[in-house]
């Protein structure tokens, strides 16, 4: 239900509230003032829905996910909460009527940078929908300090500052100190006979962490439900612990959770990632067990209870873990406490590439982790034992959690876990017949696909209100809570009078856009052209090149031939690239040099641009993909485990331009393959080139006189800007055999790229096809993607009908 909260009421809240925090009148208050006030009007308005709901888990013994991610990217909560409290309106006309400026509170409000992409996007999608279907989900994660860093470019060249999005607090969470516990790295472990004939651990020098969680409400849409998202701080122990901890070791405790995706390439840095992920999984275990042994005696019903998920490799140790605490301290058995592991356990892979699925040095991970690291060898020694007369030598040591010296978290993450899936039916495929076939083989029932999914509340309803009002209009409002109802629109797809609503919705968003370009980056962009979106993490298998090369084949037609006709373009990025990841951010170089010289040529005058926005992230997303015409997906086929920036632009009415790759393959053909631009090698050709090491760029450049002086260009000096960057992608592309066939696929991606020059002329058709998109969008919503983890790998019910 939504809140019952009138305007008149509201502003006297306000007002009453901004006395009491800051004793003084508004005209004293800042922007950002005025957030904190409504933040804690919201905490207030929802305070006893969040215990209430709280309450009705525990007395009535609820099963309860957790969701266990190393990111967690939420974006701005004011207005999602606002909405999901059914009281955006009202809010924003009181807060208007006060003469105070809406939009510029909604931007105050820092965006916490916790995550670096899609992964973390889509942990934060599923609190929304687990929240929204009433489903009985926890977060749990990292609270860091900085969060990843602030991307800004100097001279062209990516920097990383420090984000401080903390520095005046934080309105939505809750620091609950009184459920901190401690964390143990390093130091000896050995094994005690007790009294009971048992064995007990004791531990020597071990350094403790103090983990305090910090909850934040994950208020569901207008149905009374708020969950928990909890994250997790380092502390040192408080005085009276009789340790001493020197100034060093003080300062490494805080490390723990400093910033996301602390720099790997140095080995203090491999072990700062190691510590922040046995950190998070132990606290969460912790206070998992011990919230579950306050109703119950034994730990027999604890699958029963408690679904733990692991998102992707990071929190894997949660494995090892459970296990610790159920033999060590809840004093089981090993084959008992594996069986309730396994069965509380499930896990999500989201990469196919090698380089992404962890692995830690055995040596460092001993140490950092001793009795950890006895269980996880107590692990691989009986899974050795019960699968060599099975599976034979081979498969087993290419399986092993333990092998070559390392620990294999992926492995270890299959074994421990009764589900694994991939996110979108290639992947899951992928998976079972080549990253994890040996595994496959072992467990073949334990693989599933679960696609994933986007919550339209943020990226319709709240990024794109003129939309979400026109489909309010067309089909009324019960999309809102079923998705799958955009199917409705359908109806309007030959209707004249609705398209042309449907492009002034879009164009609306695409003069705000401009705007917003113009004021932050001073480039003055035309709405009438066609934006052409790219926004993802920058990295080489998702050919963020191809676009470059595009941009550049533009480029040299128009000065080819200045007076010929051209249908305008915009080319929008944003992307961040890993702070150790030199040839992403050579590429980013190059985007920005190529910008230099495209927006300042005044013979290319306003027919092209080329907009790299920086510091992407949820909030810049929801400014561009509302204005967004074409979408981008360009990876290499096979290499992209889902994407769903491209559900987020599709629902948005924006057409896709991509390969076969990932949920690629399922939104064109929930849309229509007329409705898409698809092209590139198949996953079968990429395998084929793999197999019979036939591929050779360097034909591709020989043999197309266009790209030949498009790739020319990186070396030649057409781009000022550049310097050695240009050449180390020639070289990478030409002398070292262009890894993820950026060239193979140069000739296909710039025909449809012609297609859609041409095809935008024609509006009509054009805005048939972006609502065709809209219309069949529904499908990806993670409220749907969520049911189904509940329904087969959760076994946790919700209280919501979803058609
Ligand atoms: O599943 C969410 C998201 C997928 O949509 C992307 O395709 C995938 O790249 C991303 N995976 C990761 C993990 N590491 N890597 N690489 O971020 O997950």
């Amino acid at each position: 239900m939504a809140i019952n909260l009138t305007k008149n009421q509201f502003k006297e809240d306000f007002l009453n509230e901004i006395h009491a925090a800051y004793a003084t009148d508004l005209d004293g208050t800042s922007a950002f003032d005025q957030f904190t006030v409504l933040g804690r009007l919201i905490n207030h308005y929802n305070g006893r829905n969040y215990a209430k709901t709280t309450k009705k888990y525990f007395e009535e013994d609820q099963k309860e996910v957790y969701y266990f991610s190393i990111e967690f990217l939420p974006g701005r909560m004011l207005k999602s909460n606002l909405l999901n409290l059914g009281i955006l309106n009202v809010v924003r006309e009181g807060i208007t009527d006060l003469g105070l400026d809406f939009g510029g509170i909604v931007e105050s409000e820092p965006d916490p940078g916790l995550g670096n992409g899609g992964l973390g996007r889509l942990a934060a999608c599923f609190m929304d929908s687990m929240a929204s279907i009433g489903m009985a989900g926890n977060g749990n994660g990292i609270r860091y300090r900085y969060g990843l860093f602030k991307q800004v470019f100097i001279n062209g060249y990516q920097v990383e500052l420090e984000d401080d999005w903390l520095k005046n607090g934080n309105v939505w969470e809750i620091r609950r100190e009184n459920k901190a516990c401690l964390v143990r790295f390093g130091g000896n472990v050995w094994m005690r006979p007790t009294t009971n004939n048992r064995l007990e651990a004791v531990y020597e020098n071990t350094e403790d962490v103090l983990a305090v969680p910090y909850d934040t409400g994950m208020i569901g849409y207008q149905n009374d439900v708020t969950n928990t998202l909890r994250l997790w701080s380092a502390e040192v122990p408080p005085a009276g612990n009789e340790k001493y901890y020197t100034h060093e070791q003080r300062d490494r405790i805080s490390q723990i959770t400093q910033v996301l995706y602390p720099d790997d390439s140095s080995m203090e840095g491999r072990i700062l990632r190691l510590r922040q992920e046995y950190f998070f999984s132990s606290a969460g275990i912790q206070s998992i067990i011990r919230f579950y042994r306050k109703n119950h005696k034994t730990m027999d019903e604890l699958p029963k209870q408690v679904a733990v998920h692991i998102n992707d490799t990071h929190p894997t140790l949660v494995i090892p873990e459970m296990m610790r605490i159920l033999m060590d301290e809840c004093e089981l058995g090993w084959d008992q406490a594996w069986k309730l592991t396994t069965e509380c356990m499930s896990y999500t892979n989201h990469t196919i590439l090698q380089e992404a699925l962890e692995k830690w040095q055995i040596e460092i991970f001993k140490e950092l982790l001793p009795r950890i690291y006895q269980i996880v060898e107590e692990i691989d020694r009986r899974y050795r034992e019960e699968m060599l007369p099975k599976y034979g030598e081979d498969i087993v040591n290419q399986t092993a959690p333990l092998g070559d010296g390392q620990v294999r978290m992926a492995y270890l993450a299959v074994i421990g876990s009764h589900s694994v899936n991939g996110v979108a039916p290639l992947h899951t495929e992928l998976l079972e017949k080549d990253v994890l076939k040996e595994l496959f083989y072992i467990y073949p029932t334990r693989f599933n696909n679960k696609t994933n999914g986007i919550t339209d509340r943020r990226w319709v309803q709240i990024s794109n209100e003129p939309l979400s009002n026109l489909i309010d209009s067309a089909i009324g409002k019960e999309w809102r809570n079923n998705p799958k109802q955009m199917e409705l629109l359908g109806q309007y797809s030959d209707d004249d009078d609705f398209l042309e609503k449907f492009a002034n919705a879009k164009k609306n968003n695409k003069i705000a856009f401009a705007k917003f370009v113009k004021e932050t980056m001073d480039i003055e962009i035309d709405p009438e052209a066609i934006f052409d979106v790219q926004i993802k993490r920058l990295h080489a298998y998702k050919r963020q090149l191809l676009h470059v090369l595009e941009i550049i084949r533009e480029y040299l037609q128009i000065k080819d031939n200045p007076q010929a006709p051209f249908t305008k373009r915009v080319h929008i990025f944003g992307a961040k690239a890993a702070p150790s990841y030199f040839y992403a951010k050579e590429i980013i170089k190059i985007i920005n040099a190529l910008a230099e010289l495209v927006n300042n040529d005044p013979e290319i005058n306003d027919k092209l641009k080329v907009v790299f926005v920086p510091n992407y992230g949820v909030s810049i997303a929801e400014k561009i993909i509302p204005a967004a015409d074409v979408s981008e997906q360009t990876s290499t086929a096979s290499k992209e485990a889902s994407g769903t920036s491209n559900m987020k632009l599709m629902s948005n009415g924006v057409l896709l331009l991509g390969t076969m790759d990932g949920a690629n393959i399922d939104i064109v053909n929930a849309a229509g393959k007329s409705n898409a631009y698809t092209f590139g090698l198949t996953v079968a050709q990429v395998y084929n080139y793999y197999e019979n090491h036939s591929y050779r760029s360097v034909d591709f450049y020989e043999q197309n006189d266009e790209l030949k002086r498009v790739l020319n260009t990186l070396i030649d000096g057409t781009i000022p800007g550049i310097k050695s960057e240009g050449q180390d992608v020639y070289d990478a592309l030409i002398r070292y055999n262009d890894e993820y066939f950026v060239l193979a696929d140069y000739a296909d991606y710039v025909e449809k790229q012609k297609q859609i020059s041409n095809d935008f002329l024609n509006k009509k058709a054009w805005n048939k096809r972006a609502l065709a998109n809209v219309t069949a969008s529904g499908e990806f919503s993670s409220d749907y993607t969520i049911e189904r983890y509940g329904d087969d790998i959760w076994n946790v019910p919700h209280t919501k009908e979803l058609d």
